[in-house]
């Protein structure tokens, strides 16, 4: 039937529901429909019904941002989110410098609630030291990866529990932003050591930090690079190929793939372009304006995390990563009481 209609220009809106439930049937795990309904059931008021119980609820996102000292950490977050979610933000006054963003010397988490239109998010921050600083950067990743197991810990006692709450507070890393330095050479062993321990854990994400400091050529140079570099060090980052079970996602992840890692310019500074407020980086030859295509790719980045793949990268991080880490601490639970048992018949 689709294709009889697809030769015409217009279709009526009969034909259009038909070819609704014929492509819903499709993607849907059961196939054709089976049973003819004869009334009006209802099925269709589902949708709705998760809908309010889900805004009732509201929606929780956890990010996480990783790199080098300096590269713009604390900016991109604000930048992301439009809000002064990172400490204190330049935004306020320039000329009190107790307003710029500090740097980030420990783990520290911001949660906030953002609301737009009727639908609350409440958004969890961890903003992490720079590392690369010290002369000895040996082991610096611990105190990340101990933040994001201690997370999955948390979660797991409360899952566990004899009475557990009926909304498992979540507090698991969803996403963590790896930022590249704007080298232009490649990737630095200490990002590959990085990036190789975390990928295990946590949904990765590389993003070329400062892209202002590349020009078009450079910037093309240096994504190459670093996906050779993250291809033979076996590094998985999101959107994970091995995951995808569906031909659309896998043509829409494809096409992220292939941009990835997106070169971002943060700001959260404030300019009027053609009367209209744009977040952006004045010089002295321009302004750099972050969301616009043409200046970096931020928007792309952000289309990603907010508006196509929020809830993916949250049933990426229950079922893929939250799950291995339950079972090895399930299993090795497991094998502890064994050894207790045995011990005490001996
Ligand atoms: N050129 C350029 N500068 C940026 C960009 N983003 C942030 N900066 C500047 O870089 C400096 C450091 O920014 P932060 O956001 O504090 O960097 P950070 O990564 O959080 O730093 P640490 O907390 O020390 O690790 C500030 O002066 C920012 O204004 C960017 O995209 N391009
Ligand atoms: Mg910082």
């Amino acid at each position: 039937m689709v294709e009889s209609l697809k030769h015409l220009c217009v279709v009526k809106f009969s034909d259009f529901v038909a070819i609704m439930s014929e492509a819903m049937a499709e993607t849907t795990n059961w196939g054709r429909l089976q049973t003819e309904v004869k009334g009006y059931v209802g099925i269709d008021t589902i949708q709705e019904q998760i809908r309010k119980k889900a805004l009732k609820r509201g929606f929780e996102f956890n990010v996480m941002v990783v790199g080098s000292s300096g590269l713009g950490k604390s900016t991109l977050v604000n930048t992301l989110f439009k809000a002064k979610v990172s400490r204190r933000s330049c935004m306020q006054s320039e000329k009190d410098p107790a307003l710029i963003i500090p740097k980030t010397v420990e783990v520290q988490s911001i949660s906030h609630v953002i609301e737009e239109n009727g639908v609350r998010l409440k958004l969890t921050v961890t903003d992490t030291p720079g590392f690369g600083d010290h002369i000895n950067n040996e082991n610096c990743w611990l105190p990340i990866l101990e933040y994001i197991n201690e997370q999955y810990e948390k979660y797991l006692s409360e899952e566990i529990n004899v009475s557990r709450k009926k909304q498992i507070p979540d507090s698991r890393v969803h996403v963590c932003l790896y930022f590249i330095a704007p080298t232009g050479h490649g990737l630095k062993p200490l990002d590959i050591e990085f990036m190789k321990r975390l990928d295990k854990v946590v949904n990765v994400v590389p993003i070329i930090a400062k892209a202002d400091t590349l020009t078009i050529e450079e910037r093309e140079h240096f994504k190459a690079r670093i996906k050779q570099a993250l291809n033979e060090a076996d590094i998985s980052t999101y959107p994970m190929k091995e995951l995808e079970t569906d031909e659309e996602d896998d043509n829409i992840n494809t096409r992220i793939r292939d941009q990835m890692p997106f070169a971002v310019v943060g700001s959260d500074k404030s300019h009027q372009v053609d009367g209209k407020e744009v977040l952006g980086r004045l010089t002295n030859w321009g302004l750099i304006e972050v969301e616009n295509h043409n200046h970096c790719e931020f928007a792309n980045l952000r289309d990603m995390l907010i508006r196509t793949h929020l809830q993916d990268l949250k049933d990426v991080t229950h079922c893929i990563h939250y799950e291995n880490f339950r079972f090895e601490r399930l299993n090795a639970r497991k094998k502890i009481d064994k050894g207790e048992d045995q011990e005490s018949r001996c």
